[in-house]
């Protein structure tokens, strides 16, 4: 089988740079090119990080499209508690030589999707604002996509930015209205997945065994999210979504799934942002995506562990 052809939108972020890893590491996709998002720091940022990871793993032939900056309608909410002020924990990467393309990256999106029809899958890691402006700008996206994988929402989780809402969805729950109601042929990874893959301090030690670039770069950006897990959520370790949504496009049997209507609260109350299903049908509506709700954690562990080796032997 030929491989699969993947973009990227993301907000590098922790999680983010282990799934641009993750990507790099697995010859079943090939990675065209990735857009960037503000999220889990502004846009500037998060596009210098992942120019930044690129160059760490030799691979700065990828292209890099700088996205929006804000939400559609909500303010900007960034997330520096959780990835520290640069995104990246206690990493600390070398100023990238390269630069990011001229282009803006939902148009980026557009383009690709709209030149290789039923090729593209796209892996959306962070709020959703680029995908969104991308459908209302040209909606034949929507027939024209492979797939779109998206990390976000919690289903019968709970939240992990309020209550009740989880980050991504919660930062422009607007852009996730816009998505969610597309049509765009959707696998949601919610929490409720996420939150049972745990990126221990065991796992941790058993890639350190490899001197790399790649192995120190994991250990300096996961010890700041290990620390936030346990001052936050008395969890010993780190909950690694968003590798684990991107190990789903090429690797589904990792998760069992649901296919659900799913909406996400845009009123103002103290539910904004938060996802929810319509488990019993009650509006009789057809499914509007495929929701992983069932997970083999040690199958999406082993996968990651064994790839992140993989990439710190080929990187000495
Ligand atoms: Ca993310």
């Amino acid at each position: 089988m030929s491989p699969k052809h993947i973009i990227l939108d993301t907000d590098p972020g922790i999680d983010d740079s282990l799934a641009i890893l993750l990507a790099l590491a697995s010859p079943e996709i090939v990675l065209d090119g990735i857009s960037t998002i503000h999220g889990n720091a502004s846009t500037e940022q998060v596009t210098k990080n992942t120019l930044a990871v690129l160059e760490l793993a030799h691979a700065s032939h990828i292209p890099v499209f700088k996205g929006c900056d804000v939400p559609l309608v909500k303010e900007s909410l960034l997330g520096p508690e959780t990835h520290g002020a640069s995104g990246l924990g206690y990493a600390q990467l070398p100023e990238p030589a390269t630069k990011p393309q001229v282009r803006h990256g939902s148009d980026y999106l557009i383009e690709q999707i709209m030149s290789r029809p039923g090729e593209v899958t796209l892996a959306a890691l962070g709020p959703l604002t680029n995908v969104a402006l991308a459908i209302r700008k040209e909606p034949r996206i929507v027939q024209n996509v492979r797939e779109v994988f998206i990390m976000g929402g919690a289903i019968q989780h709970p939240g992990n930015t309020t209550a009740l809402a989880e980050f991504n969805t919660f930062v422009d729950p607007h852009a996730a209205h816009v998505v969610f109601h597309s049509g765009m042929p959707i696998t949601l990874t919610p929490l409720d997945v996420t939150y049972q893959c745990i990126f221990t301090k065991d796992d941790l030690d058993r890639l350190l065994k490899i001197a790399s670039p790649i192995t120190k770069f994991i250990a300096d950006s996961t010890r700041f999210y290990m620390e936030f897990h346990d001052e936050y959520q008395n969890i010993e370790g780190c909950v690694i979504n968003d590798p684990m949504t991107l190990a789903l496009t090429f690797m589904p049997e990792i998760c069992g799934y649901q296919n659900l209507v799913v909406d996400v609260d845009i009123s103002t109350g103290v539910g904004l942002g938060n996802t929810f299903a319509d488990f019993y049908n009650y509006e009789k509506k057809p499914a509007n995506m495929k929701v992983a709700m069932g997970v083999r954690p040690r199958m999406f562990m082993d996968l990651f562990l064994e790839r992140m080796e993989r990439l710190a032997r080929e990187i000495p």
